[in-house]
């Protein structure tokens, strides 16, 4: 019995450790790996949307840097111009994980951001999996907007920051206590499976607007109103902001272009290749 009782912590030691790595998802994949695998095709149309806003961890993962104000790996990467965006995207699209996915990543334009965030609503907010459309009273479901991050008692809040330091400390995750952006995922997807479309950080698109850049969505900053799927912001496209990311839009690349590359990476030198029949 005693020999029993010595055990014990061990088996809850062991208990916690499957415990842990069932909450981490198992087996994790690298961060660009994860955003090439996560673009989702948006029905009727030949683009496809990043389910969620690009992470810091993927951002650095590409450029080797993050810029965040608010820091958190799974958080959106905020503070990048529209120009800091393209900069990205030439990296990313000679990724070789980006290279093999044939896809070619690029911003969307305001129209397919749009389209994807209403997900089949014609009102002002999306559409969700099961048939019913989000409305001003209801946005909580699927948006992180200021109303809505602060409003735990602070009995809980004293709580949840204790458990959150604990697991921070176990699991060497950033969950800041701030009032900021949230990690990507964590409210409910619309209709298409898309996360974060309203609100969390304002998202850049491809759409110009005199010199400026549309931006959609709204973010932790931003008031309901903003929310709304037709909403657009111009900024320069220099300009940053803590409340200010984006989400990758793409198309299968070109079957020429890929055959070609394909070819220009396979191709062998043929000095003494024979000439074709027929020819000169
Ligand atoms: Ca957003």
């Amino acid at each position: 019995m005693k020999r029993l009782a010595f055990l014990l912590p061990l088996l809850a030691l062991a208990a916690g450790a499957v415990w842990l790595a069932a909450r981490g998802g198992g087996a994790r994949r690298a961060p660009v790996e994860r955003l090439v695998a996560d673009m989702v095709p948006i029905p009727g149309r030949d683009y496809r949307m990043g389910k969620y806003e690009v992470t810091q961890a993927q951002w650095e993962a590409v450029m080797g840097e993050n810029p965040s104000n608010f820091k958190g790996a799974d958080h959106p990467v905020e503070c990048v111009s529209w120009d800091d965006c393209q900069a990205f995207l030439e990296k990313l699209n000679s990724h070789p994980a980006a290279r093999a996915s044939g896809l070619v990543f690029r911003l969307p334009t305001e129209e397919e951001w749009e389209t994807a965030c209403r997900a089949g609503s014609t009102n002002a907010y999306c559409r969700l999996a099961d048939g019913s459309e989000i409305t001003e009273a209801t946005l909580g479901r699927v948006a992180w907007f200021y109303e809505n991050l602060s409003t735990r008692p602070r009995w809980l809040a004293r709580f949840l920051a204790f458990a959150e330091r604990l697991v921070d400390r176990v699991r060497e995750v950033d969950w800041s206590e701030t009032l900021s952006h949230k990690p990507v995922g964590r409210k409910e997807p619309n209709a298409w499976g898309l996360h974060d479309m309203h609100g969390n950080v304002w998202e850049w698109t491809e759409t110009a607007d005199v010199e400026d850049r549309v931006l959609s969505g709204g973010s932790w900053l931003s008031s309901a109103w903003l929310f709304e799927s037709s909403i657009r912001v111009g900024l320069s496209p220099s300009g940053r902001g803590n409340d200010l990311g984006f989400r990758l839009c793409a198309t299968q690349r070109p079957a020429a272009e890929e055959t070609h590359a394909e070819s220009a990476e396979n191709a062998e030198p043929k000095p003494h290749a024979e000439p074709a029949e027929g020819a000169e």
